[in-house]
């Protein structure tokens, strides 16, 4: 009996009845519980110790390696009817579901230690914050929560004094990926997660709460929870704009969010405020106003280094849990494109010969505190969040999609949004590269039927004059050999930059068919190796393309049948129109 809300106690009995542990261990949240996980897992070989001289607190951890991504195939929304979770979930009957699972956790934590985890998503307190309990036998899983959320006394007192919680159950199980699945139950606020512990499939708190769960519950409350980074962004004059930025899974998030601004950019500075996650509400005034649900970053390892991202490669030097990167020959990690040094140990632990392929797996993560990272918004914790100026959606578009471009008004920006398309990567299993339907970044996490998620976006514009104005930008256009055309990172800036200027009526644009463009002379390539024709390629818009792209957009709109909004086939009807299709 750790708490005086009978239904936490029950549910966590009921559990511990259900799946055997051998010891019960309710988290506190303080950091020396956070040290004994550490030495426990050090102990087992769950961790093991980086170079402490040069990364200090730094731990790595490797997982089995069939169970390295997020499952998309194995995770389901178990609404009450097939409908409501729309084709893009997988789906079942709740009570099958249910009874599967309950098969699955019979007996799996004997021998081990259930953990129940009280956590809080947002700042404690905050009115938008939310609350939930995991439960886990997973010492990483309560170790990575810990640096993710706010775990512990200050969350459960939260959730004895309202008596609500959406509870998480999870279990590595065998780490069988053939009894592996993810299930959501949004009218039930239940999550149950059996057979992997991986990020986004165990620490429950993130996708599954702060996305799936968060977004049915947003839209009968009438907010947005989404896929998307919180950035602020300061000009010499002091002024900063908040911009919330979608792009799916290992498309530039946590860099954008943590962008160093270009050597010609001087007083210009940028904060970050979330690299994942954005919960956001209109105020009384009618602007949109974000807080990020997380306190931590499960960052993309490969890829990071300085001059592509020096704020996270600062953050992660110390305090932090490495999960499948390789080590040196001084035992510090090492991922591909990091700096000079070689890695002498792979991702799976082997001696490393790179006939394996990379030494570090191409979605290995680092999991560590906000706090570390030296560009953390004082804003970060605000209770009531920050008003963002503009909402910006992208995708990894190797043609096609140009450098920038604005949507006319909330609705064709919500079409925009919907009509989103990217390269998949291996944040997830299965094919890498594959250009698919990813609307608003949303396809894996929407916990309801797209066709009501995008009426929800629609019926912003009824309740507000004061909404963002809405972009879409695309960091992954590629030459004929096959090189980015567009350098990216810091330069990234330069668009943002125009962004905002829009925002604030300061810049002329273009108006086409698609919405509105950068002339080139509006984008600021002063200190950038971009020459006149490049930004030329960067920003073209090929009508015929297009064509074709609105009628598969259409087609895609359509597998969403009655239930799809008019308003978006009223839109989708005037920009092919526009196109002259
Ligand atoms: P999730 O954590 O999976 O949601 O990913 P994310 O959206 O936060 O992506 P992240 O910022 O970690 O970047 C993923 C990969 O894209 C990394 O390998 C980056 O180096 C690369 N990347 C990020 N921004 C850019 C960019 O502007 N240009 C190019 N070419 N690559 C980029
Ligand atoms: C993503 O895949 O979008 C991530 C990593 O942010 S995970 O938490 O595993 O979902
Ligand atoms: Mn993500």
């Amino acid at each position: 009996m750790n708490t005086r809300l009978s239904a936490l106690n029950d549910w966590v009995t009921e559990v511990a009845g259900l799946t055997r542990p051998d010891e019960v261990h309710w988290c506190s949240g303080t950091e020396a519980e956070y040290r004994s996980f550490v030495e426990q897992m050090l102990a087992s070989g769950d961790l093991i110790e980086l170079n402490q001289q040069h990364y200090p607190g730094c731990y790595l951890h490797r997982s089995d390696p069939n169970d390295v991504a997020r499952v998309e195939h194995l995770t389901y929304v178990c609404s009450a009817t097939e409908e409501d979770a729309g084709p893009n979930n997988n789906w079942m009957a709740p009570g099958r579901a249910k009874s599967m699972m309950r098969g699955l956790f019979k007996d799996c934590m004997r021998g081990r230690t259930l953990y129940v985890i009280p956590y809080c998503m947002g700042p404690l307190g905050s009115p938008y914050a939310r609350y939930g309990v995991e439960i886990t036998d997973s010492t990483y899983v309560a170790a990575n929560m810990y640096l993710m959320t706010r775990i512990g006394r200050g969350a459960l007192e939260h959730i004895e004094a309202t008596g609500s919680f959406i509870r998480g159950l999870h279990s590595v199980g065998e780490l069988d990926p053939e009894r592996r699945f993810i299930m959501h139950f949004p009218e039930e606020l239940t999550i149950m997660s059996y057979g992997s512990g991986y990020g986004g499939n165990a620490l429950l708190g993130k996708k599954c709460h702060a996305l799936r769960i968060a977004s049915f519950q947003a839209r009968t409350e009438g907010w947005l929870a989404e896929h998307m980074l919180i950035v602020g962004v300061e000009n010499p004059r002091g002024e900063t704009h908040y911009l919330a930025c979608a792009f799916p899974s290992a498309c530039g998030k946590t860099n954008l969010a943590m962008l160093i601004p270009p050597e010609s950019y001087k007083g210009w500075k940028v904060w970050t405020l979330g690299d994942d996650i954005a919960w956001m509400h209109l105020d009384k005034d009618g602007r949109l106003r974000a807080i990020n649900p997380e306190a931590g970053y499960f960052g993309v390892v490969p890829g990071t280094n300085r001059k592509t991202n020096r704020n996270a490669y600062e953050t992660i030097g110390r305090d932090t849990i490495f999960t499948n990167v390789a080590v040196t020959a001084d035992n510090d990690p090492w991922w591909e494109d990091k700096d000079g040094s070689t890695p002498v140990i792979d991702w799976r632990g082997r001696p490393y010969e790179p006939g394996n392929g990379p030494a570090a797996h191409p979605n290995s993560r680092f999991t560590v505190t906000a706090k570390n990272n030296p560009s953390y918004s004082s804003l970060a914790e605000a209770p009531e969040g920050v008003p963002i100026s503009a909402l910006v959606f992208g995708g990894r578009r190797r043609e096609l999609a140009p450098l920038v471009f604005q949507a006319r008004n909330w609705p064709h920006g919500v079409l925009v949004g919907a009509g989103v398309a990217s390269e998949t990567t291996a944040a997830a299993t299965g094919a890498v590269g594959i250009v698919r339907r990813d609307p608003m970044a949303m396809k894996p996490f929407c916990g309801y039927n797209f066709a009501d998620y995008w009426a929800h976006w629609l019926s912003f514009s009824e309740r507000s004059r004061n909404l963002p104005k809405i972009f879409h930008v695309n960091w992954f256009r590629r030459d004929g050999a096959g090189r980015f055309l567009w350098p990216g990172f810091g330069e990234n800036l330069r668009v943002l930059r125009w962004i905002i200027d829009r925002c604030e009526g300061n810049v002329g644009a273009e108006e086409l068919p698609i919405g509105y463009l950068p002339r080139p002379q509006d984008i600021d390539l002063q200190g950038l190796d971009v020459s006149a024709a490049t930004l030329e390629q960067l920003l073209a818009v090929d009508n015929d393309q297009w064509r074709e792209e609105m009628r598969a957009i259409g087609e895609y709109l359509e597998t969403y049948g009655e239930r799809l909004p008019e308003g978006l086939r009223a839109e989708h009807a005037r920009v092919s129109a526009a196109l002259g299709a």
